[in-house]
């Protein structure tokens, strides 16, 4: 079985699928138009895949991710995409420097569209912002977030480390276990 997701980002097709692997789904990219509309991500994620199942007509998961910053009160949050085009990895660091609060979460929305409308999926990571990027691995913000409970960067993990502790993986396997309680898609 497939499900496609509309997102040009590999990695986190990539991602994905070694979760929904485990329920017996491939993923795989498809082209929608990007909806760039602003504000919180299960509004942006949700009119995304309805948007983009109306176009294509086939079930597709659209998921809209951030990093959360807590003394910054939230900041990126629904902004990460623009402020990691603009500013980068290296404007957070500098905006955190001498900030004794590091900690920061990943917040993840799956939205699922398909003929019987639209299904949410969330997952969140908590962790703390490094004091300087490490790491090759990964993608957007990983080299500067710690998971709880670790020393190393997303960006000093492969996949499987990830998703030990990511929000995309955590929503993922809500999806999953929806799939497997007999849904049919
Ligand atoms: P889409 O095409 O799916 O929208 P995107 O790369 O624009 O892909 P998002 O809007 O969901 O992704 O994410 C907003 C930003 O947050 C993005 O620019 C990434 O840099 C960052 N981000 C999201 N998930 C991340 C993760 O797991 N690790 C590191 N950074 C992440
Ligand atoms: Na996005």
């Amino acid at each position: 079985r497939v499900i496609y997701a509309a997102t040009s980002n590999m990695h986190k097709i990539r991602e994905l699928e070694r979760v929904l692997s485990e329920c017996g789904y491939r993923v795989e990219p498809i082209a929608a138009p990007k909806v760039e509309l602003q504000g919180d991500l299960r509004s942006v994620a949700l009119y995304a895949a309805s948007l983009a199942y109306s176009i294509v007509g086939r079930p597709l998961i659209v998921e809209d991710a951030g990093l959360f910053i807590e003394a910054l009160n939230g900041f990126p949050g629904p902004y990460s995409a623009y402020v990691y085009k603009t500013i980068g990895i290296e404007g957070v660091v500098k905006l955190m420097e001498g900030v004794a609060d590091r900690r920061a979460y990943f917040y993840s929305v799956i939205a699922l569209a398909y003929d019987r409308g639209v299904a949410l999926f969330e997952g969140r990571c908590d962790g703390r912002i490094a004091e300087e990027p490490r790491g090759t691995r990964g993608f957007g913000f990983d080299p500067i977030f710690i998971p709880e409970g670790e020393s190393r960067t997303f960006a000093e993990m492969s996949i499987e480390e990830k998703n030990m502790y990511s929000h995309r993986a955590r929503a993922a396997r809500r999806l999953c276990s929806w799939l497997e309680s007999g849904e049919e898609l």
